[in-house]
């Protein structure tokens, strides 16, 4: 037995978003088994066993040199019992059983072939799966999911009209390519428009499944009407081909003063995350492929924030809205960084802020935890 197993050898954050996650490391072999017991569980609709599996790839991914000793990962944070449990597994004999149960799985592979299709997240994979649904061919056959999704019918058409170009990667210097490409549509329409490449790209990855260009101006009455005129300028010259379209507070008003194009459909928002933004489906002029482009677009005074959001790991982003809420008591999303409450303050009001602060972080603890 280890009797000096606190004593970890490595660096130990609390939180991941200390961690440096590198593409590549020592220890693949380890993480990519984690990966698919994480996207099982996902799969599967159990959050938050995914999240600690996603986390505890974090903490495994950031070791420096290649794992040997189980005991060298023992007191380290965002590894839980579970965890270490697969890992010790696959240091002993390099594979996990539960990982190459779950990839072996009929309904796991099932619905990893579904959610490849563009437009069909967890849920919708699922609900195909138990319509009885179990290649894309069968889904391409017969159309009666249709009316089950009526909301996300559209989208899923394309995707399965395009389910090969959608599923490969965009190389890097395409991403750049078509970056310069929307670049001018937008600062012809808007001269002095700013824009950040988000996502992958500006994590430094080869090849992303899609763009994430985030757009801002110093005149923040004028960005407001950017994004409508983009797509519609964008859809005319055929390079948008269909666009998912989320903007404005929701209000009637001012979704009818957005004058949308046609194509666009809209859908209601997160409370958190009010930002401005179009999924857009692109025809490359540097490919000939379609490629997904994201085009969010947002004030001067949440461009930082924004363009921090955006550029993900989403578990990143995770880690770090719950560090900051835990830690500092602050709540931070795409649009700001606010204090929610004041430590030394003492009044009524403080005290209930105080306690909404709590109860918040509670509730970010049952459904995020890490
Ligand atoms: P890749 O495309 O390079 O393969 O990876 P990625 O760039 O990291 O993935 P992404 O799905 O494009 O997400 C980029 C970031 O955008 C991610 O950290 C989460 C963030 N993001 C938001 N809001 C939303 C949203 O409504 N939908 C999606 N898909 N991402 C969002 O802040
Ligand atoms: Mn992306
Ligand atoms: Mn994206």
């Amino acid at each position: 037995e280890d009797t000096n197993a606190s004593a970890s050898p490595f660096s130990n954050p609390k939180y991941v978003c200390f961690l440096p996650v590198p593409r590549q490391h020592s220890n693949m072999h380890i993480t990519d088994q984690l990966a698919c017991i994480e996207d099982f569980y996902f799969l599967s609709g159990d959050e938050s066993r995914a999240l600690a599996m996603r986390r505890s790839l974090c903490v495994i991914a950031a070791l420096p040199r290649r794992l040997t000793r189980i005991q060298d990962i023992q007191s380290l944070h965002n590894m839980g019992q579970s965890s270490r449990a697969i890992v010790k597994e696959i240091l002993d004999k390099g594979r996990s059983t539960a990982a190459t149960c779950m990839a072996n799985d009929p309904k796991y592979t099932t619905m990893l072939q579904f959610r490849s299709i563009y437009g069909c997240g967890q849920r919708i994979a699922q609900a195909l799966y138990e319509r009885g649904y179990r290649t894309i061919a069968e889904i391409c056959a017969d159309r009666s999911w249709v009316a089950d999704f009526p909301l996300s019918a559209e989208r899923l058409e394309w995707g399965l009209t395009l389910h090969t170009e959608l599923g490969s990667q965009v190389p890097r210097d395409e991403v750049k390519q078509l970056g310069d490409c929307v670049y001018k549509y937008a600062n012809t329409i808007l001269p002095g428009v700013m824009m950040t490449i988000g996502g992958g790209y500006r994590r430094g990855k080869p090849a992303s499944k899609d763009c994430d260009f985030i757009f801002t101006h110093n005149d923040s009455d004028a960005i407001e009407f950017l994004l409508p005129q983009l797509l519609l300028q964008l859809q005319v010259a055929g390079l948008v081909v269909h666009a998912n379209t989320q903007v404005g507070h929701n209000t009637p008003e001012r979704i009818i003063n957005y004058h949308y194009p046609i194509i666009s459909d809209f859908t209601h928002r997160p409370l958190l995350d009010c930002t401005d933004r179009s999924f857009t489906i692109f025809k490359s002029p540097v490919s000939g492929l379609h490629r997904r482009i994201d085009i969010i677009c947002v004030p001067r005074t949440q461009y930082a924030y924004t363009v921090l959001a955006w550029t993900g790991s989403k578990q990143f982003n995770r880690s770090l809205r719950l560090y900051a809420e835990r830690e500092l008591g602050w709540t931070l999303s795409s649009h700001g960084l606010l204090q929610i409450y004041s430590e030394s303050g003492d009044s009524e009001q403080q005290q209930q802020q105080h306690q909404h602060h709590q109860q918040k972080s509670e509730q970010l603890g049952r459904t995020h935890n890490g």
